[in-house]
């Protein structure tokens, strides 16, 4: 008998939820960086360990949005939770106890979904403080693989009794164009500064497989002209650094030699424009479930 089923990793902004997939699948899938939001799309990673394969979905995480985009991302990651077997409600270890989930995604009530609060970060508490809190909850740290076989013996139970859903094999469901403009922001969001990562997004122009190395040809967008010289940096020291960083990642995750090739263009306001957040994989969504 196999089991296989959808879990939604949730939370606040920056509580390790893209840290915890990449533990869990045990590739670099999801991006991670310290400043909030970096992740605007939800991120689909598999584990099938003999009998049970595991669904992960890395969401948005939940806030009140300050703009079209940030809205966007909470209806994405509020649409995705209403398809799961089981949420997981990630929450920093030393800020427990978590608050309600429903609460924290504003909610009128919690989801149909079973949800399992789980404490991130454990490294960062003491034996003492650790031990305490294991008492009564689930703890893990992404860092050192802490804690992920617990969690998965308390995820099997809760997943639905049926077929696989992808080939045991499979890490990632998700095209590689999505992930060369995932490791793109990943890298902005390091060298860009504090505000700009959050102006930036990419777009693949042109993908030729066949060739070797693989040429890619990805537009980078800002929000203003005044940006662009700072993406491309002095003598295009910045470009540069961005293109080897995501080079290396994609590099790794299909196991082939990839030439980037980048262009710097602005489309003004775009996180704030409907047509051009769609084009980005940002569409509309059921207007109830934008809610309050
Ligand atoms: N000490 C510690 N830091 C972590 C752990 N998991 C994530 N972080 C850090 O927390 C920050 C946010 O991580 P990220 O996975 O992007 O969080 P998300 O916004 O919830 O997806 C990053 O700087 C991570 O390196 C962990 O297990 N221990
Ligand atoms: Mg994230």
């Amino acid at each position: 008998m196999h089991r296989c089923g959808h879990i939604a990793l949730a939370g606040a902004p920056n509580v390790g939820k893209s840290s915890l997939l990449n533990a869990l699948v045990g590739q670099h899938l999801a991006i991670v960086s310290p400043k909030a939001q970096a992740t605007r799309l939800p991120v689909t990673g598999l584990r099938t360990d003999a009998d049970t394969q595991f669904i992960f979905h890395d969401l948005p995480g939940l806030l009140e949005p300050g703009y079209l985009l940030q809205s966007r991302m909470r209806e994405l990651a509020l649409e995705a939770i209403r398809r799961m077997d089981l949420v997981l409600h990630l929450h920093p270890a030393p800020d427990a106890p978590a608050p309600p989930f429903e609460r924290l995604a504003g909610l009128p009530q919690p989801p149909a979904a079973p949800v399992l609060v789980v404490y991130t970060k454990g490294d960062l508490l003491s034996a003492t403080r650790r031990a305490e809190l294991e008492r009564e909850a689930l703890v893990v740290a992404a860092r050192g693989d802490d804690g992920i076989e617990r969690l998965l013996d308390r995820i099997r139970p809760a997943l639905p009794e049926r077929d696989f859903e992808y080939d045991p094999e499979d890490l990632g469901v998700q095209p590689v164009r999505f992930f060369v403009v995932e490791y793109l922001r990943e890298a902005a969001f390091e060298l860009l500064g504090d505000e700009l990562p959050y102006a930036f997004t990419a777009e693949v122009e042109e993908f030729r497989e066949s060739e070797r190395p693989v040429y890619i040809r990805v537009n980078l967008f800002v929000e203003r002209e005044s940006q662009k010289g700072i993406v491309i940096g002095r003598g295009g020291q910045t470009i540069k650094a961005l293109g080897a960083q995501a080079r290396a990642r994609l590099e790794e995750l299909i196991g082939t030699p990839v030439y980037l090739d980048l262009w710097v263009k602005a489309l003004p306001n775009w996180r704030k424009n409907p047509s051009a957040l769609a084009r980005f994989g940002f569409p509309e969504t059921s207007p109830q479930l934008s809610g309050t």
